[in-house]
């Protein structure tokens, strides 16, 4: 009866030995995909920067509507460089730090790297940033109207 009953506990815990095994190893499998969903940016929308280098400068589209978690992806296409820049007055109330989250290399609040290489690009991730609309500007280009407004809605 001893020896009958020491199997069944030896049988039980290979048992719970084996399952917890296989949580570890499924574990394992989940945590690659769920690393890059976590860092996922959403949908991507492009934007392109033009010009003549001298007399016209501008976003196509100079005004869009994105949804939540949208990534815009800025291209400089000709005329660079470019940048885009928002007036921190125009993006919506407490939007500022997520935006900012969502700007790398900034070279000053709000104010996103210049784009001097062709076809070089700049993304902006709208992850967390409310809704409303955000108002921008290439900064070498604010005297020729290169400005664009965004609308997360
Ligand atoms: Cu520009």
């Amino acid at each position: 009866m001893r020896v009958a009953l020491l199997t069944t506990v030896v049988a039980l815990g290979a048992l719970a030995c084996g399952k917890k095994g296989d949580q570890t190893q499924n574990q394992m499998q989940a945590a690659p995909p769920a690393a890059p969903a976590a860092a996922s940016t959403g949908p991507v929308v492009e934007v392109k920067m033009t010009g003549n280098g001298s007399t016209k400068a501008g976003y196509e589209p100079a005004s869009l509507t994105i949804a939540p978690g949208t990534t815009v992806r800025f291209i400089n296409v000709s005329g660079g460089p470019h940048n885009i820049t928002f007036w921190q007055d125009s993006v919506p109330a407490g939007a500022a730090a997520a935006l900012n989250a969502g700007m790398k290399n900034t070279v000053d609040n709000l104010s996103g790297a210049f784009l001097t290489q062709p076809n070089e690009t700049y993304d902006v991730s709208f992850a967390n940033a409310p809704k409303g609309t955000y108002k921008g500007y290439c900064t070498p280009h604010l005297t020729l109207g290169m400005k664009i407004a965004i609308k997360v809605e």
